[in-house]
């Protein structure tokens, strides 16, 4: 383990008073044994095993859980609620143990019991509620805002069904469905009295009140419960234990619709239909597909939830409504959530009779706004006849919204009726859409993007408009990892390494990792961190055997991409340069490039059939060159099926290379990079997204760097952009183009890829052809670097040495300074 107990957690005679000594976990392990799982020992199974150890450290967590929720109920303070649609929190066993500092004490523990506890925490299934980064990023969050000792809670759904499992069939992605909960999760605690009413449908009615106020009564057609489900998260060696709230749906069965419809028994139904599906499943597109009813449904119910819990929280703590905004602040993990500015007014206007403006003054200084995402068809929006028919009174107020914000644009610029339809709520344009991100926007009082380059784009392209209007509001807080989970947990080897060179401090003060520059060119240390790259590269070789059966070396450079499959990640430029790669090594055997491993990893949408494609084209590629003798000992190619949190844990710290090839411009940030760049990987990647901040951190000689700048991609595109040209004017890009449409990889069938080699060669939206020339370059130089080891070595350690500005500690104090006011209450 990284580190032992520090001052915060007791160590010693204290310990055992608190539960956390080696015996007192055996003893609850056996308990909870026969107590919980009805086993004993000699036939209890692994699983009995791990849910018996769980339960056992779950309950070292009960105290620290209700303690924080007491002082945070007894104390003046602001509470940060994070609201998101997916939390992608990754296996809870190995990081609380860790976070407790008690890891040492469990593996003995479970030792004396005959149990092995890496075995035992292998065997945990994630909670897959979440997509990738921005799930991720939510989870991060949390983790950080645990340790640091600031009040907050997150909200989001509890899906039955998470993202799904992905298999590889004949080279093709397969989705399987993940039930995650089959076996149970110790770390959850229903509460079934925490539960809140949300209505769907029907209609409103307005009338007067007794005292005379105009007041909206909605009809609904349909009522859906949603139930507190509790997750404990732990800070780092700290008291606080903060909690996850996810919320599951659960039918009303007393629900009269006798006012509504009574003639439509079948309508009737199909809405209660809604209520038993509701948090189902995570829909599995990292870009929203619009007009699915049920994700509406979905959004509208845990921001509901969410808000009423946050009224009622308000209530128990003895303060007025009107104190709200002091009380609580909500982040909206982009637009999915963004429905809270209209819900927060109807709560506020219908249900606590406040005034417009008094309504609006809470809703604006509660909410705020993190968008994560500039590219069009990403950008959520909903028709108007599905939102009227499931959210009438929120659609009201809508209008209402819109009506006033569109008075103040038009007081500021009069006669501008075209900025006035620019940043109307509704496009107006096609059939008549709301605009999430616009209602996002105008309902808080900060909004923020994810990156310096995301955040100006931000501010000159998609809210162009509303920067101008509001310039004080506009705000950048690049993305953070967690340290805990991406480098102490995951990479046990160098986290030991880096407790002895920089001191056990930093886990919780990532910038200590400076410390390690002036071990850079010294070449023992050099050693012992080329040691720990090559074993952790062992552990990797193993888990691509067992998951694909493929053997590969790890000597080899290990250069990895792994993220969702998106066009616009261009996966397919990697790909191209490894066909490239691959017919240079046949045609000239005797050259001296470096053994490379490529692996890849990450879900296709299901129905983002060139993503698909792109999966089958690398494992095309793979059967072809792993099978080829020539390539023995030069050349391999992995895709790596179902990367999960899970498997990253394996990934990121074996990593070599760190593929960002995004199009400039178009990644928000990326996180994945920040993972690598922790565990020594050096980056091959564009000036995209947080990469542009990593290779500032890292310094320009330490990062691999390629490709069109984001002001470049958009002159290309706006000029006419041609891609042929970049084909004809390359022999290598063009002979890979051919080899690939040949049927060379599809078993000679040269109709399978020929929908992605034309879309390249007509289209190429995400111009792969046009920065292909200099990514094969750039590649070129890597081989160069990586031919000198102690240089190679030197630039490894100092890009973990540089990483601190990418912690997740860092970015949530940001928030907590600019857009939150909110400080730590230790
Ligand atoms: C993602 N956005 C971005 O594509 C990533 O670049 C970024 O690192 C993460 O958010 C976290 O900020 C989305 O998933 C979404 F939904 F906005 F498209």
């Amino acid at each position: 383990m990284a580190a032992n107990p520090t001052t915060r957690v007791p160590g010693g005679a204290e310990a055992a008073r608190h539960g956390l000594d080696a015996e007192s976990l055996q003893r609850d392990v056996l308990d909870n044994l026969v107590s919980l799982q009805a086993r004993y020992p000699a036939i209890a199974t692994p699983h009995d095993w791990y849910m018996a150890l769980s339960y056992s450290v779950r309950d070292r967590l009960l105290l620290r859980w209700v303690d924080t929720v007491q002082r945070y109920a007894a104390a003046d303070v602001r509470v940060a609620c994070y609201l998101s649609a997916e939390f992608l929190i990754g296996p809870q066993l190995g990081n609380n143990l860790l976070n407790l500092g008690i890891e040492a004490q469990a593996r003995a523990a479970m030792l004396a019991l005959g149990q092995d506890l890496d075995t035992v925490i292998a065997l945990e299934e994630e909670p897959g509620l979440g997509n990738g980064g921005l799930g991720r990023l939510a989870a991060c969050y949390l983790d950080s805002l645990a340790t640091l000792q600031m009040p907050a809670l997150g909200y989001g759904i509890r899906y039955e069904f998470g993202i799904f499992r992905q298999a590889i069939r004949d080279g093709w992605q397969v989705e399987e469905t993940d039930k995650w909960l089959q076996k149970g999760n110790p770390w959850e605690i229903v509460r079934p009295d925490v539960a809140y009413y949300v209505n769907f449908g029907g209609h409103t009615q307005s009338a007067t009140d007794a005292e005379g106020r105009f007041r909206v009564r909605w009809t609904a057609a349909n009522q859906v419960k949603g139930v507190a489900c509790d997750t404990p998260v732990p800070g780092y060696r700290v008291e606080t234990c903060n909690t996850l709230r996810l919320w599951k749906s659960e039918a009303v069965e007393s629900f009269d619709l006798a006012d509504f419809n009574v003639g439509d028994y079948y309508g009737a139904v199909q809405e209660k239909v809604i209520s038993e599906t509701l948090s189902k499943v995570l829909y599995p597109n990292d870009e929203p597909e619009m007009g699915k009813r049920l994700r509406l449904a979905q959004q509208y119910f845990f921001v509901s939830c969410s808000l009423q819990d946050m009224l009622r929280l308000l209530e128990l703590k003895g303060e007025p409504i009107e104190r709200f905004a002091d009380m609580f602040v909500a982040q909206l993990n982009d637009t999915h959530p963004s429905i809270a500015v209209a819900e927060l007014m109807r709560l506020l206007l219908d249900e606590r009779g406040l005034q417009w403006e008094q309504a609006w003054d809470i809703t604006r200084r509660t909410l705020a706004y993190t968008n994560h995402t500039l590219l069009p068809e990403a950008l959520e929006t909903w028709g108007l006849p599905l939102f009227r028919s499931l959210l009438p009174r929120p659609l009201e107020i809508i209008y209402e919204i819109n009506r006033r914000f569109l008075d103040e644009v038009r007081q500021r610029h009069p006669g501008d009726e075209s900025r006035v339809a620019r940043m109307s709520l509704i496009d107006e344009s096609g059939d008549r859409r709301i605009r999430m991100a616009h209602l996002a926007t105008v309902g808080s009082h900060a909004v923020n993007g994810v990156a310096a380059l995301h955040s100006s784009l931000l501010r000159e392209t998609v809210l162009r408009d509303f920067a101008e209007l509001w310039p004080e509001r506009f705000h950048n807080v690049t993305n953070g990892v967690t340290p805990r989970r991406f480098l102490a947990l995951c990479n046990p080897g160098l986290a030991r390494l880096l407790d002895e060179t920089v001191g056990e401090g930093w886990i919780a003060d990532l910038t200590r990792l400076r410390g390690l520059e002036a071990h850079a060119d010294d070449a023992a240390f050099q050693r012992r961190w080329r040691a720990i790259k090559h074993a952790n590269k062992e552990v990797l070789a193993q888990h691509i055997q067992s998951a694909t059966g493929v053997v590969v070396d790890p000597r080899a450079l290990f250069d990895i991409q792994v993220k969702r499959i998106h066009e616009y990640k261009r996966q397919h430029l990697n790909a191209l340069y490894m066909v490239a790669l691959y017919q240079r090594l046949r045609r000239e055997p005797q050259l001296a490039l470096a053994p490379r491993c490529f692996v890849f990893g990450g879900k296709a949408a299901p129905g983002y059939a060139m993503a698909k494609l792109i999966i089958r084209l690398i494992n095309g590629i793979a059967e072809v060159v792993n099978n080829d003798p020539a390539m023995e000992g030069r050349l391999k190619v992995i895709f790596f099926p179902n990367f999960n949190v899970k498997s990253a844990h394996h990934i990121y710290p074996a990593a070599d290379l760190s593929e960002q090839i995004s199009t400039a411009g178009k990644e928000a940030s990326g996180t994945g990079n920040m993972k690598f760049m922790m565990n020594g990987a050096l980056t091959i990647g564009t000036l995209d997204g947080a990469n542009v901040e990593i290779r500032e951190e890292a310094g320009a000689e330490n990062f691999f760097l390629f490709g069109l700048r984001a002001q470049d991609v958009e002159r290309l595109q706006r000029e006419g952009y041609r891609p042929a040209d970049h084909v004809a004017a390359h022999d290598e890009l063009r002979e890979a183009l051919d080899l690939i449409a040949s049927g060379h990889f599809s078993r000679g069938e040269s109709e399978v890829f020929r929908p992605l080699v034309e879309n390249l060669m007509q289209w190429d939206h995400f111009l792969a052809l046009a920065d292909y020339a200099d990514y094969a370059a750039c590649q070129a130089r890597v081989d160069a670097a990586w031919q000198d080891p102690a240089g190679w070595t030197r630039m490894s350690i100092l890009n973990t040495a540089r990483s601190g500005k990418f912690s997740s500690d860092r970015a949530i104090r940001e928030y907590g300074d600019r857009i939150w006011s909110l400080a730590p209450i230790g």
